[in-house]
């Protein structure tokens, strides 16, 4: 078989870049180790940034969102028992909007479908060959078959646990990494948000959020031990541990419910560089990870599928390799700043077990800051809505 790319990985970035390649006459074949609906079932990010919004509109996959998604012009920070708000229409004329991962993957799963666009799912040994020739191929298994796909480009968007960032050898490959002492536990249940905007709070007990899917679907997040499993939680101890995180008056209105999903993700800070090698280029989570505390990780998959959808595009429309060559400089130069936007949230909202006396007294000065100063609340709203492309 021959495509122009081969996009390893069916998730949100793999199956973003498809649709916008087809958009401009690319062709490609995705490639997922999964079936669609395992990919589906995963419960993940909830926030859309305007340039995540812009691509969809770009991508023809719009509609739903634009009429399911609910878009918020602020969010709710909570310390002390005492909560206040930032507003990203005033400090940036913008906004972000409301709409599960689940639901954009799903979107494009269906726009792809639609199109007539190849997928080929439960793929097994995906093999990058002569990455750095202008002959790459990829070989693969499915159905007990061995497959080969001969292209000129591979993008790798087969996340945290894929092929492709281990495909740019140890000695070229630099990696960094930061893991924090402590996971999210998060549920989804069918009840109504405690507020009309998400809430962040930071307690003596630990990190909570309260976000929301729509008006019935709401996702609750609780920091919890790494040692913990979800099986160690019952319902009631994980709403009456949110209800002692977040001001008295979001506890007295929460609605509870029973959890339709509950899940621990561990939290961490990672980037590779390079992004790219000859011709692999790595996007979203194959390529970097954040805390998920500032929205961002779908968010920096997105910036990453804008760069190299264009220069693919200026490659085989406008005969320029400039995007190709630039790739990865251009992408990490935004990832870095996404990485330090969700450091630096979830510094400023978690518990840290080790942190002594006098760091809860800088994390309560920073809170007191930001709640104070106008500075500090439109640097916040510029990352928070999306630093631009
Ligand atoms: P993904 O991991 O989503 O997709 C990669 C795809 O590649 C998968 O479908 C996988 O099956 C496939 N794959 C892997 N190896 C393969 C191989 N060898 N061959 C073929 N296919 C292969 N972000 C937020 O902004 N907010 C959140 O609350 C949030 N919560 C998260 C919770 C968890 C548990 C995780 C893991 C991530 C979370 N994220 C969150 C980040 C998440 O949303 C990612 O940023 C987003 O999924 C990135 O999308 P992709 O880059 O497409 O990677
Ligand atoms: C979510 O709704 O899943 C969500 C929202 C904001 C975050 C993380 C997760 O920062």
């Amino acid at each position: 078989m021959r495509t122009q790319v081969v996009i390893i990985g069916g998730g949100p970035s793999g199956l973003l870049l498809a649709q916008l390649l087809m958009k401009s006459g690319i062709e490609s074949v995705v490639l997922e180790r999964k079936t669609k609906d395992y990919v589906l079932a995963r419960i993940r990010a909830g926030i859309l940034e305007q340039g995540m919004i812009g691509l969809l509109r770009e991508a023809g996959v719009s509609d739903r969102m634009e009429a399911e998604g609910y878009v918020h012009d602020g969010t709710l920070i909570a310390a002390e028992n005492a909560t206040f708000r930032i507003d990203f229409k005033k400090h940036t004329g913008t906004t972000v909007m409301v709409y599960g991962q689940t639901e954009v993957t799903r979107d494009l799963y269906e726009a792809r479908e639609k199109a007539g666009g190849k997928i080929v799912y439960e793929v097994e040994g995906v093999t990058i060959h002569d990455a750095k020739t202008d002959a790459p191929y990829v070989t693969y298994t499915v159905g007990g078959q061995d497959q080969r796909i001969d292209c000129d480009y591979i993008a790798g968007c087969d996340g945290f646990h894929g092929v492709s960032r281990k495909t740019i050898p140890d000695g070229v490959r630099r990696e960094f990494e930061k893991v924090y002492p402590f996971g999210w536990l998060g549920i989804l249940s069918e009840t109504p948000p405690v507020d009309d905007e998400l809430i962040y709070a930071s307690s003596p007990e630990g990190f909570a959020l309260c976000s929301m899917r729509n008006a019935n679907l709401s996702r609750y997040y609780v920091q919890c031990p790494l040692t913990d499993k979800p099986e160690d939680w019952s319902d009631a101890a994980f709403w009456e541990a949110l209800k002692r995180r977040i001001p008295e008056e979001a506890a007295d209105k929460l609605i509870t419910g029973p959890s339709i999903e509950k899940s621990i993700a561990p939290l961490r800070s990672f980037v590779t560089e390079p992004m790219q090698w000859g011709r692999l280029f790595l996007c979203g989570d194959a390529a970097h990870i954040v805390p998920p505390t500032g929205a961002k990780g779908l968010n920096t998959a997105a910036s990453d599928i804008h760069y190299l959808y264009h220069a693919l595009r200026d490659h085989y429309l406008d005969g320029s390799d400039e995007g190709i060559d630039q790739y990865s400089a251009k992408a990490l130069a935004r990832v870095w700043k996404a990485e330090r936007f969700s450091w630096w949230m979830t510094s400023l909202l978690h518990h840290f077990p080790d942190q002594s006396d006098f760091d809860l007294r800088m994390q309560q000065a920073d809170i007191a800051f930001l709640r104070d100063n106008e500075a500090a609340q439109k640097a916040m709203a510029e990352n928070y809505v999306g630093l631009p492309y």
